[in-house]
């Protein structure tokens, strides 16, 4: 018997199959995935996830917070270290992702518009070419998943505790944390529940870890007794920067609130902290560890009367301490799906890709949330692991964009990829070979405004090192140099050192908006 033979012996031994089985093997085999030309695909998905909570990607929070179950797609795959977003917030980046074109596009300029579900998207091309496909978790696009075999979402933005999901036949609700149960219902889809005789795409979606970060119970007081490190510019003044920087409505110090976002409970019982949200939706017995969580931190809060900046570093220790706690259930869930690849050997034969749908802020520039094309909520973390094929340990710096994965999927699978997409594959660059004429800059264009935490539409160009941003409402212009500013404090647009790159810049954003297909600017010049 060759080593192969016994290889295969053990596996099927550890699925309860005997030696009788193992004539059957082959076909076995190749049915859950393994030797199989068109790999099987799990994309797991974040929300809200910023790449500075991953020790993967080093930074501040890596030893406190360390990723240790998301480190191993890194470790055993590419950590892609210039991922970036088109629109950064949540519905357009889903539709970008589903389509492989931008928002204008797509349909999906922001979180108002409903995804026209008739529309190509690369689930339903994969599905055309005898995939099997799959969504569970967070979808928040409004209109009915199409072009999955199966599915069950949260409904808009969903629940951290006791979530409802809707599935084809209806609503139910699930008790328990959503982040568990969205990993519970990926395994067993996986090992119950799909058509062995086909490749498979599994998109596991989850909630965590986005506002009002609530963690699974186990986790309410994991951070209790660490103190995080402040980014440099959480006392950010925004001198140096335009309107947009000075006017938003996203600081840790004025608009999160002290109740929701931070537990500190209130005294009155009809509050709206009692009555909606998180607690509301919580049983007796689930309150009654929250209580003991969070009665304590806000008697201590009482106690210390903070003011000035002190109160603004407690905010901070207090936002980290619950946005970090719900990563903690992800990496365990990112950690038993591995597990289970590994286990049964499924793992040969399929690609596992970790995102978010886009970054966020974690006190830099003294802000949460997203929007901004500023460096923390533009780049989103992206990591993959596709054994035989990428090789463990790479690192990769090229320009992407979630723009590019509906044909990288789609190329992975071996499917035609349509002309009208927007992207490019990933594949070529996923196995060390990114083509010399791989692109330079990325277009990017926010346009949720007015809206909550009152971020201005704007567009703009990045290049590895510059970012030439344009908020068209306003007329403002920003001009960022990554290597000499990483931070993004000063705007080089008024420079004239810079003039020559502002004027290539101009150029690249005029010929990214002909080959996009953008319509004339639309500025909301009423609502200014
Ligand atoms: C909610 C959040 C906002 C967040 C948007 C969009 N407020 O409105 O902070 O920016 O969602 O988020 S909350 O108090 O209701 O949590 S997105 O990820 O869906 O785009
Ligand atoms: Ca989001």
């Amino acid at each position: 018997m060759n080593r192969k033979t016994i290889k295969r012996r053990d596996f099927l031994a550890k699925m309860g199959y005997g030696s009788a089985a193992l004539v059957f093997s082959s076909r076995f085999l190749s049915s859950c995935g393994i030797g199989r030309s068109r790999p099987n695909i799990i994309f797991i998905f974040s929300d809200d996830h910023a790449y500075q909570a991953i020790s993967a990607y080093g930074g501040r929070l890596a030893e406190v917070a360390p990723t240790p179950n998301i480190d191993r797609i890194a470790n055993e795959g590419m950590r892609f270290d210039k991922c970036c977003v088109t629109n950064s917030i949540c519905a357009p980046s889903r539709a970008t992702i589903l389509t492989g074109k931008h928002s204008h596009l797509n349909g999906v300029v922001d979180n108002s518009v409903e995804f026209d579900g008739t529309q190509q998207t690369f689930p339903k091309l994969l599905q055309q070419s005898g995939y099997q496909t799959a969504i569970i978790g967070k979808w928040h696009l409004k209109s009915d998943p199409t072009g999955f075999d199966f599915y069950q979402v949260l409904p808009g933005q969903g629940s951290y505790y006791n979530p409802d999901f809707l599935t084809s036949e209806g609503q139910i609700r699930v008790d328990g944390y959503c982040t568990d149960i969205i990993t519970d219902k990926a395994l067993e889809w996986l090992k119950n529940e799909r058509d062995l005789s086909k490749p498979f795409m599994l998109m596991v979606q989850h909630k965590a870890p986005h506002r009002e970060w609530s963690p699974a119970l186990r986790h309410l007081t994991i951070f209790d007794d660490v103190e995080f490190p402040e980014p440099d510019n959480l006392f950010d003044d925004y001198e140096g920067r335009g309107t947009a920087a000075n006017r938003q409505d996203m600081s840790v110090e004025k608009t999160m609130t002290l109740n929701s976002d931070l537990k500190v409970k209130p005294e009155d019982k009809d509050a709206p902290y009692y009555t909606r949200g998180y607690y509301a939706r919580m049983n007796e017995e689930q309150r009654q560890t929250w209580d003991a969580a969070y009665d304590p931190k806000t008697e201590t809060f009482k106690k210390a009367n903070l003011t000035g900046k002190d109160l603004l570093s407690w905010k901070y220790q207090r936002y980290l301490q619950d946005y970090l706690g719900c990563i903690r259930a992800v990496d365990e869930g990112v950690g038993r799906i591995l597990d289970y690849l590994d286990e049964t050997g499924l793992a040969e034969n399929t690609v596992l890709m970790y995102n978010s749908d886009q970054g966020f802020y974690l006190g830099e520039h003294g802000w949460f949330d997203k929007r901004f094309m500023y460096e923390e909520s533009y780049r989103t973390p992206l990591l993959a692991r596709w054994p035989g094929v990428i090789k463990p340990g790479s690192i990769n710096d090229d320009l992407v964009s979630n723009l590019d994965f509906a044909q990288t999927f789609l190329d992975m699978a071996k499917v035609e990829q349509p002309a009208d997409m927007q992207g490019l594959s990933l594949v070529p660059v996923m196995t060390g070979k990114t083509p010399r004429d791989w692109r330079t800059g990325l277009y990017y264009h926010y346009y949720e405004y007015p809206a909550v935490h009152s971020v201005r539409r704007h567009e703009g160009v990045a290049t590895k090192r510059h970012k030439l941003i344009h908020f068209y409402d306003l007329g403002e212009w920003e001009l960022y140099d990554l290597e000499k500013d990483p931070q993004e404090m000063k705007s080089e647009y008024e420079n004239p050192e810079y003039a020559d790159i502002i004027a290539e810049l101009k150029l690249e954003l005029q010929r990214l908006r002909e080959v996009y297909q953008l319509p004339p600017l639309q500025p909301d010049k009423e609502k200014v």
